[in-house]
This record gives C-alpha cells, sequence and structure tokens, in this order.
C-alpha cells in the first residue's frame, strides 16, 4: 500500500499578542539553557561580557534543549487551557538544559533549592552549578524536580510513560522521544504499550517524537525515510501521527499550538466516549512528530562550519572560547539575540506578564505530585527521600572492577557517604552486599530481598514473608534514621498493626484486601 499524506493542522490558533507571549517565554528557556552551559557570572548580560564570566571547562548539551523547551512552553499552554494534570519526560535526558530552564521559569527551581532564588544571584547559582563539580549533571537526574526519567540509558521513555498514565486517569504524560533513542529496541517495541491502555482506567500518553535529525553526531533513521513512510509506521504502530516541522518561530508556534489543540480533543472525545458509554475500546491515540534543527536558534555557523541543523549542536556548539575575541563576541551575541533585558526584571526574575503562562501550584509539570515522591510523606512530611531506581546491578561495582561500574565519586553523590540507605531487592540480598561491599557507605546499606520464604501466597503477604512489603520498608526507615527512631515508634506500630490485618485478610479469603490491590499514590 502506498503512504498517505499525514495530517498537517493549518489553523493558526494565537492571537499576536499570546504568540509574542509564547515565544518570549521560550526565548526565556533557550537563554537559560545557554547561559547554564556557558555562564559563571554575569548571568544578564548587564555588562560586557568578558572571558572571566565563561566556565574554563564546558561541558553540557545544547543540541536537543531548544526542541525541549519548546514543547514544554506548549504543553503549559495546554494545561492552563483545560487545568489538565500532566507530567513530563525527555527520552534523550541530556537535553536537561531544556527541561530545567521551564522547571526553574515556573518557580518550582528555587521551592526546592531556595539558593537558587529567582533573581540575579540565583540565577548566577543556577548557571554555575550545572555541568560543574559538586553541581548537577546534564541529564534529567532525579534532582530535577518532576523528572521521573533520567534519560542516561536510551530507550525507555514510553515504557516509563505508559508505567505513569497506567492507572491514573486524569493524567497526560508527555513524551519527547529522540530520533535516536527510536533506534533502540526497547523504543522500537514500546510503542505497542498503546494497546494496553484502557481509556476508562488509564490516564493518556502524548509521545512526541523529536526528529532533530541526529543521534549525537550521526543523521538518524527515522528523520531520512520519507514522511509518508513515517506516518504509516507510526499508523502501523496504532498511534494517530500529526507533523509539525519548520524553523520560522513563529509560524512553528502557530502549528504546535494548532496541532497540540487537535491532540488534546481527540484524547479527550476518546476518553469522554469510552468512560461515559462504559465501553474501553481500542483507540488510535495522537501522537506529534516534531520536525526541527538540531541546536535550534544557536549560531548557524562557527568559524564557517555549519552548527545549527547539524551534529556540531549536540553539545557545545561555540567553544574555544578563552583567548578568542571574535568567539566570545559570537557568545554574547547569540545570547543577546534572546533579549534578556526584555523578559527579566530589575531584579532578574522572570517578568510578570511571562510568567502568568506557567501554570499554578501543582499544575506545574514540576510540581506535579505523580512526579514527586509520597509513601512516608503522609506520616513525616519533612523526611528527605531519594529513590534510586537500579536498572543495571553492575553500576554498584566500583568502576576498576566492572566496566559498568560508577565512580566512587558518583557513588557518593548518589548514595551519600553517611545516610542510611535501604536497597529492595528482588533476589538475595547478598549479591548487592557483593557488589557493594567496596563502598564508602556500605556500612549504611541494608538490603532486603528473597529469604527463601513463600509457596502459596498473595502477592502482598509473599512481600511480608520476605520482609520487602511497603509496610516493613517503612519501618526500616523509621529504624535507621536517628531522628524517627524516638518520634516514629507509633507511627511502627501503626504499620505493623496494618501488617497483620493485611495478612489475615490473605489468610481468610486467599486473595489481597481490595485497598491494597486497588491501592493508588495518595495526591
Ligand atoms: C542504550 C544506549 N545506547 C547508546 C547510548 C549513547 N548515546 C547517548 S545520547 C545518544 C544519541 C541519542 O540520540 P537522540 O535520541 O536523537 O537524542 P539527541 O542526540 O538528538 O539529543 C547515544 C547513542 C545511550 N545513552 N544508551
Ligand atoms: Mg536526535
Amino acid at each position: 500500500m502506498s503512504a498517505q499524506p499525514p495530517a498537517a493542522a493549518v489553523s493558526s490558533p494565537l492571537a499576536p499578542d499570546m504568540a509574542a507571549k509564547i515565544d518570549a517565554y521560550w526565548r526565556a528557556c533557550n537563554y537559560l539553557a545557554a547561559g547554564m552551559i556557558y555562564l559563571l557570572d554575569n548571568p544578564l548580560l548587564r555588562e560586557p561580557l568578558k572571558e572571566e564570566h565563561i566556565k574554563k571547562r564546558l561541558l553540557g548539551h545544547w543540541g536537543s534543549s531548544p526542541g525541549l523547551a519548546f514543547m514544554y512552553v506548549h504543553l503549559n499552554r495546554i494545561i492552563n487551557a483545560h487545568e489538565q494534570e500532566a507530567i513530563f519526560l525527555a527520552g534523550p535526558g541530556h537535553g536537561a538544559p531544556g527541561v530545567l530552564a521551564p522547571v526553574y521559569l515556573e518557580g518550582t527551581y528555587s521551592e526546592i533549592y531556595p539558593n537558587k532564588s529567582e533573581d540575579e544571584e540565583g540565577m548566577k547559582a543556577f548557571f554555575k552549578q550545572f555541568s560543574f563539580p559538586g553541581g548537577i549533571g546534564s541529564h534529567c537526574t532525579p534532582e530535577t524536580p518532576g523528572s521521573i526519567h533520567e534519560g542516561g540509558e536510551l530507550g525507555y521513555s514510553i515504557s516509563h510513560a505508559f508505567g505513569a498514565a497506567f492507572d491514573n486517569p486524569n493524567l497526560l504524560v508527555a513524551v519527547a522521544v529522540g530520533d535516536g533513542e527510536s533506534e533502540t529496541g526497547p523504543l522500537a517495541t514500546s510503542w505497542h504499550s498503546s494497546k494496553f491502555l484502557n481509556p476508562i482506567r488509564d490516564g493518556a500518553v502524548l509521545p512526541i517524537l523529536h526528529l532533530n535529525g541526529y543521534k549525537i553526531n550521526n543523521p538518524t533513521l527515522l528523520s531520512r525515510i520519507p514522511k509518508g513512510e513515517l506516518a504509516e509506521l507510526m499508523r502501523g504502530y496504532g498511534w494517530t501521527p500529526h507533523f509539525v516541522e519548520g524553523d520560522d518561530p513563529m509560524t512553528m508556534h502557530q502549528q504546535m499550538a494548532a496541532t497540540m489543540d487537535a491532540c488534546y480533543a481527540a484524547i479527550r472525545a476518546f476518553q469522554d466516549e469510552a468512560r461515559s458509554s462504559g465501553k474501553a475500546t481500542r483507540c488510535h491515540w495522537p501522537m506529534i512528530v516534531l520536525r526541527t534543527p538540531k541546536g535550534w536558534t544557536g549560531p548557524k555557523e562557527v568559524d564557517g562550519r555549519k552548527v545549527e541543523g547539524f551534529w556540531r549542536a549536540h553539545q557545545v556548539p561555540l567553544s574555544g572560547l578563552h583567548n578568542n575575541p571574535p568567539h566570545l563576541h559570537q557568545l554574547e551575541a547569540w545570547l543577546k539575540s534572546y533579549r534578556p533585558e526584555q523578559l527579566f526584571d530589575e531584579r532578574g526574575k522572570l517578568i510578570p506578564e511571562l510568567r502568568a503562562l506557567a501554570p499554578k501550584g501543582t499544575l506545574r509539570m514540576s510540581a506535579n505530585p505523580h512526579a514527586n515522591g509520597g509513601l512516608l510523606r503522609e506520616h513525616f512530611d519533612d523526611i528527605k527521600i531519594r529513590f534510586i531506581n537500579v536498572v543495571d546491578l553492575f553500576k554498584l561495582q566500583p568502576a576498576g572492577e566492572h566496566p559498568h561500574g560508577l565512580s566512587d565519586a558518583d557513588f557518593d553523590s548518589l548514595f551519600t557517604k553517611d545516610r542510611p540507605i535501604i536497597f529492595n531487592f528482588h533476589g538475595y540480598p547478598w549479591l548487592i552486599h557483593r557488589l557493594a561491599y567496596r563502598r564508602t557507605n556500605h556500612r549504611n546499606l541494608h538490603v532486603r530481598g528473597y529469604k527463601e520464604k513463600g509457596s502459596i501466597n498473595t502477592p502482598l503477604e509473599l512481600a511480608i514473608q520476605n520482609e520487602i512489603d511497603r509496610f516493613s520498608l517503612a519501618i526500616d526507615v523509621i529504624n535507621r534514621v536517628p531522628r524517627l527512631q524516638v518520634a516514629g515508634a507509633h507511627i511502627k506500630q501503626r504499620l505493623r498493626d496494618m501488617q497483620i490485618e493485611c495478612r489475615n485478610y490473605a489468610y481468610e479469603y486467599g486473595i489481597d484486601k481490595p485497598a491494597i490491590d486497588d491501592w493508588t499514590w495518595p495526591l
């Protein structure tokens, strides 16, 4: 069968004033994304840019950042228009500047990290910490508010997005999928996940396939096949593709807004139909193909070589800034092209008319409770819990022992040098100790796992027998955090009572309590 031409959005839904504001908000994101890669000082360019304002080691990923920020800004419009709960996952998470920037602009970053305040000093600290010793990485790491997907190992963005949408009927999960990421086996098969989505019981996943043409410095398959063939591929997977393509910002804002409106309407129509009729049928959910240049709005050329729309834009598009006045000047011109003086006020805060574009409170994707932990918080709301998902056990070994091993510094920064660690493992606990015995904080590592207990069990009761159930783990935390050892006694007792009640129910009825089976994260 020949490929059908894909549906294109035609209308221009943004009034000129709104289009200008959305563009200004996006420029603010791009300014911050570039600023965090380069600037150590002079964050608002209020004085001429000098060498000493620039970081000595330039690290980070510019290439996919403007595209990610573009998606984020347009999702904000949908959230505001419909009071829609949404979260955002970035498949190629190394575009962190493009996510950190809108997270900072909507205020969440400063709420969680008060020294990264919404003013000139805070912006300076926010820039400095990025890809800097003692600071944060260039991925959407767990420290990134609202991030449930780091994107380090490519391939799982869609799977994680579906995991978040299942059993959360009111949630919209937007997921940026890299065109390079799409070449991994896990990602290629995960498109099928939509077949398991129940339009009554589950939320929606909106994939945005980011065709920026390159995976690091190699061309990608999906950006090189004819558009019709790509549309057929997506249809074949069961999706309804919508294309947004180009590089002229104002045209692209109109196209993206029209497409977002169309996708959102389609999602709601599927859900409304299924929820009102009570019939859950398979839906051909919408997805977006966003084709934009890699390093969009960055330097077009450096030293006569093509950068924007090319692999050279992937990381730091303009380097060699020391002892190189023309490069320094080019960087200054690039940063000023976003017109920061029109975006930030005297103090260095985003101007109010742009700030009004950000969703409020927990409608901000960075502050959505679905993407920010719960559990013991109900009882101890000031406790700080770091959740680390170990998908590759060899990361636990020192770098010198195994090629996948984390360096000691990375391990210490993740697992700390002195805080208690509760490790919930589906296998034998000794394995974890064997892999991690050389680590600084090994003495604080408490592993729960399979203890050879269980025969005919319910899922929860099997976990209780092996002490890896939710109650045992929460009790473990209370026992290990010094402050809670005293304060937590009566909560511990309540958790034990709940555990006994659950076990008795399983013994009596042969199944877990409905409250356990139907449990959802408290919001
Ligand atoms: C499974 C896996 N294979 C290889 C890599 C190395 N890698 C890091 S980024 C990248 C390219 C990703 O391409 P794309 O998804 O298009 O993101 P973009 O470069 O456009 O930001 C690769 C291959 C990885 N992180 N994970
Ligand atoms: Mg790419």
